[in-house]
């Protein structure tokens, strides 16, 4: 399967998964990443399954021009670590709930990695992934102006959101 781009600029960042099933997590990464217009692709591949494909992306991911991988997978997750362990680039990684004990598994097998081979790991699920991204943009925003701003309206956003349900709280009170 060919990595699907989502614009014919170069790639940024990569969201790589371990499964198809980890797609409804990843997404919330995707969204957050076109939200802030940042060109990204989706790419399939396994650890285990497919470790010669896993190398190979790896491997070529720096020279494609991507700067930042952001990497999702659940069960003994090591998807992350092995793509650090191949690429100088900045590797996220996300934990996914794929088995009987709730991404504890996954979160483990990406977070503990050996001195040397860094994996930035998120909160298990959802919320760590749109962190990735998230943190994917803020790590951009450093040499890029356009991504700061945007960041900037996105934090103030969040502020006033909380703000308007405290008023909707203080409404049902009176
Ligand atoms: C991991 O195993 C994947 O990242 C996924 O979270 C989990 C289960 O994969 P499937 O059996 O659903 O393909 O490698």
């Amino acid at each position: 399967m060919k990595a699907k781009n989502t614009a014919q600029k170069s790639i940024v960042v990569s969201v790589v998964m371990g499964s198809d099933s980890d797609l409804p997590v990843m997404t919330e990464a995707t969204k957050i990443l076109e939200e802030f217009a940042i060109p990204h692709e989706l790419f399939l591949t396994s650890a285990h399954r497919t470790p010669e494909r896993t190398t190979k992306f790896a491997q070529g991911a720096a020279k494609r021009g991507v700067k930042i991988i952001i990497v999702g997978a659940g069960a003994a997750a090591h998807l992350a670590g092995v793509i650090a362990s191949q690429t100088q680039l900045p590797v996220i990684g996300v934990p996914i709930d794929a088995t009987a004990v709730h991404g504890l598994d996954a979160l483990l097998s990406t977070v503990q990695m050996p001195g040397g081979i860094p994996v930035a790991t998120m909160a298990i699920g959802k919320a760590g992934a749109k962190n990735a991204a998230l943190y994917a943009a803020r790590i951009l925003a450093l040499a890029n102006n356009k991504i700061a701003a945007r960041l900037t309206v996105y934090i103030q956003k969040m502020a006033k959101d909380v703000e308007k349900k405290q008023e909707n709280l203080s409404c049902r009170k009176s």
